[in-house]
C-alpha cells in the first residue's frame, strides 16, 4: 500500500494518538503545560512517530485533516485538564499548526467551532506556527495572526531561528511565545567557537526585549538546563524533563507534583 493511502486509512480508522511532551518553568519547577505531538498508532507496527509520515503527509495535503484532528483531540484533552485542575495555575497546551492547516480559507471558523464544541476557556490553547508560514505575505499573515488571536488562544513561533524571518517583522506579530529550535540548544555546549550559545542567548534577549515568553526546546542534560537558566529562559521542555507520553501519564505526573 503507499503511504498516503494507508494514511488516509489511518485517519479514518481513528489510528492517531496524540502524546504530550511537557513544558516546565525554571522559575517555579512546575509543569505549565504541554505539546501535543501526533503519533501513529499502527495495529501492526506499533507507535510510529512523525518523521516516518509527517513529510508525506505535508506534500499530499492530508496534514490539513490529520492536524484539524490533532487540534480536536488536544481541545477535547485540554478541557478534561482543565476541569480536572481547575483553581490550579493553568495548564497551556500547545498544537502544531503547519503551513497547510494555515492557509485554509476557513481556518479561523474552523478553529471557532473547535473551541466551541470542546468547551475549552480558550487561553489553555496555543497554536504553534513556524517561520516559514509567516514568511510569505507578511501583512496578509499579520491579519491572520490577530483574528486567531482575537478567538482567545496564544500563539508561539516554533523552531524559531531556523527560517530566516525578517527580524524587522516581530514586533507586529501578535505572538505569546517564541520556542528556540532544538538544534541550537543541542549544540550549545559542545560547538567550538560558541555560536549556537550565542544565539541562544540572543534569542533569549530578543524575546525579553519584545516581551514574549520564551521556551527551550529539546534540552536533554542538566547542564544546558543550568546554562539556559543562567541566560534567564523562563520555560524548557526536552527529554531531560520527560519525553513526549501518552495523556494519562501526563495527567498522573501533575497530579503527584502539584
Ligand atoms: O513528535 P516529533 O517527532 O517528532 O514531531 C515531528 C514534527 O511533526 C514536529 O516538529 C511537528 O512539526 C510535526 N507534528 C507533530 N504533531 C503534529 C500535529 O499534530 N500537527 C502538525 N501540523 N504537525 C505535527
Ligand atoms: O518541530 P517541533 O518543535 O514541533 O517538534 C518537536 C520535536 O522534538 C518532536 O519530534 C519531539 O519528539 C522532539 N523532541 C522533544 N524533546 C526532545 C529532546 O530533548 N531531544 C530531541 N532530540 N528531540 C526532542
Ligand atoms: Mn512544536
Ligand atoms: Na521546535
Amino acid at each position: 500500500l503507499k503511504l498516503e493511502t494507508s494514511l488516509r486509512l489511518a485517519l479514518e480508522r481513528q489510528e492517531f494518538v496524540l502524546y504530550y511532551q511537557p513544558v516546565v518553568s525554571l522559575n517555579l519547577g512546575q509543569i505549565v503545560g504541554f505539546e501535543a505531538l501526533i503519533r501513529w498508532q499502527h495495529p501492526e507496527e506499533g507507535l510510529i512517530t512523525p518523521e516516518g509520515f509527517i513529510a508525506v503527509a505535508k506534500e499530499t495535503g492530508l496534514i490539513v485533516p490529520m492536524g484539524k484532528w490533532a487540534i480536536q483531540e488536544a481541545c477535547h484533552q485540554l478541557k478534561l485538564w482543565q476541569d480536572q485542575f481547575h483553581g490550579q495555575p493553568e495548564l497551556i497546551v500547545g498544537v502544531n499548526l503547519s503551513a497547510r492547516q494555515f492557509v485554509q480559507q476557513d481556518l479561523i471558523e474552523q478553529i471557532q467551532e473547535i473551541i466551541e464544541i470542546s468547551e475549552i476557556n480558550p487561553t489553555g490553547l496555543r497554536l504553534e506556527i513556524t517561520e516559514s508560514v509567516i514568511m510569505d505575505d507578511v501583512d496578509a499573515t499579520i491579519n491572520l495572526l490577530k483574528k486567531l488571536k482575537s478567538l482567545g488562544l496564544k500563539l508561539s513561533i516554533d523552531d524559531f531561528g531556523t527560517g530566516f524571518s525578517s527580524l524587522s517583522y516581530l514586533p507586529r506579530f501578535p505572538i505569546d511565545t517564541i520556542k528556540i529550535d532544538r538544534s541550537f540548544v543541542g549544540q550549545m555546549e559542545t560547538d567550538d567557537g560558541g555560536e549556537n550559545l550565542a544565539i541562544v542567548r540572543t534569542i533569549i534577549r530578543l524575546a525579553h526585549a519584545l516581551n514574549k515568553d520564551v521556551v527551550a526546546e529539546g534540552v536533554e542534560t542538566a547542564s544546558q538546563l543550568a546554562q539556559l537558566r543562567s541566560l534567564g529562559c523562563e520555560y524548557a521542555q526536552g527529554y531531560f524533563f520527560l519525553k513526549p507520553v501518552p495523556a494519562d501519564i501526563v495527567t498522573a505526573f501533575v497530579e503527584s507534583h502539584p
